[in-house]
């Protein structure tokens, strides 16, 4: 080898050092859950293939995180699954996949994960939820979202699971919801003072019923552009943990986003959340120090227009996720106590190369 490759080698093996950063203290555990049968356009079962392709456990990766991945879950239709009340539909598909997911979501906390679960529709947040309670009873809930999700199945308009995953979960409805074929595994673990929505825009009329007459914090697109996204997050915060710290489960339908910038999506509706929007809420998630899962649903990479429009969705889905596990747009000095000095042997060598 010769002095001058040596010489360059060296250098290279100081910037290195100089610029690796410190291993986060994270660790991450990473479940695919590719599932469509809480509603009724299939394609979104391919979201976390999608994100995986994006590049998310790399971007984790380089973040300092300690990845470890579950895996993609099998989650298998049931034969037979004729709708309840003929009306609610895919209700023991929806079932088992929720109680696989539930189980899953738990062991991978349980280990000493923070979670982050790729979907897959949103009735993936009845499992994703549940299961974290098995390990965290006294969590609390974000729902950033267009939609409420909060319909019974007695008042859903559509009769897809996918807008009723918090009504399963809320302890104030237990009586009102009734027992569906594939969900008798399933109890209410939450309460309604521990959940948070942001982002709503399109609210059925048993869902603002639920809001208002259990009393659920929410900020709807309306307060955003009211008080801006920098109180909706202090208020958010200060109402789930300013009294007393607990884990934060952060469950993000990417169209909560406006439809231009998460073209690739089953149920967009205008007048979303800007980029920088989300990315606030992401940021500030992390900076209170309590996350403990992250769903992110309802990416469709069937649905999009062009490779383009998926392109845009996966990106945002992934710029979120790792925003929420401490990216930040500011940048960082991690591991960085001083600027590198040309070094002596560097100098030394060079001197060699001279001669
Ligand atoms: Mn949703």
């Amino acid at each position: 080898m010769s002095v001058r490759v040596r010489a360059s080698r060296l250098f290279e093996r100081q910037l290195q050092s100089f610029f690796k950063q410190k291993r986060s203290a994270h660790s991450v555990g990473i479940i695919g859950a590719p599932f469509s049968y809480g509603q009724k356009r299939r394609g979104v079962e391919g979201g976390p293939q999608a994100i995986r392709d994006g590049g998310l456990l790399e971007r984790l990766s380089n973040l300092g995180c300690q990845v470890y991945d579950y895996g993609d879950l099998n989650l298998t239709t049931v034969p037979n699954d004729k709708p309840y009340n003929n009306h609610v539909h895919h209700p023991r598909t929806v079932g088992s996949a929720n109680r696989i997911l539930a189980e899953s979501v738990s062991r991978a906390v349980g280990d000493g994960n923070l979670c982050v679960m790729l979907g897959g529709d949103h009735s993936l947040g009845i499992g994703s939820v549940y299961g974290n309670t098995q390990q965290q009873p006294d969590l609390c809930l974000i729902w950033v979202d267009a939609h409420a999700d909060v319909n019974t199945p007695l008042t859903s308009p559509s009769g897809n699971l996918h807008g009723q995953s918090v009504s399963f979960l809320l302890r104030e409805l237990q009586h009102k919801i009734p027992l569906l074929p594939g969900f008798s595994w399933l109890t209410p673990c939450i309460s309604a003072k521990d959940v948070v929505y942001i982002g709503l825009r399109d609210v059925d009329p048993g869902e603002y019923y639920i809001m208002k007459n259990f009393g659920i914090q929410y900020f709807s697109m309306r307060e955003i552009d009211q008080i801006g996204i920098q109180k909706v997050m202090e208020r958010t915060l200060d109402h789930l943990i300013g009294r007393r710290k607990r884990p934060i489960h952060l469950s993000f339908d990417i169209d909560a986003f406006d439809p231009t910038l998460a073209p690739a999506t089953g149920t967009p509706v205008i007048g979303g959340l800007t980029y920088r929007e989300g990315m606030y809420i992401a940021e500030e998630v992390h900076n209170s120090g309590m996350l403990s899962v992250m769903d992110v649903v309802e990416v469709n990479p069937a649905i999009a227009a062009s490779d383009e429009e998926i392109r845009a969705t996966v990106n945002l889905a992934i710029d979120i996720t790792t925003a929420s596990l401490g990216q930040t747009r500011e940048g960082s000095h991690c591991g960085i106590d001083e600027l590198p000095s040309p070094s002596a042997t560097y100098e030394q060598d060079e001197q060699t190369v001279r001669l």
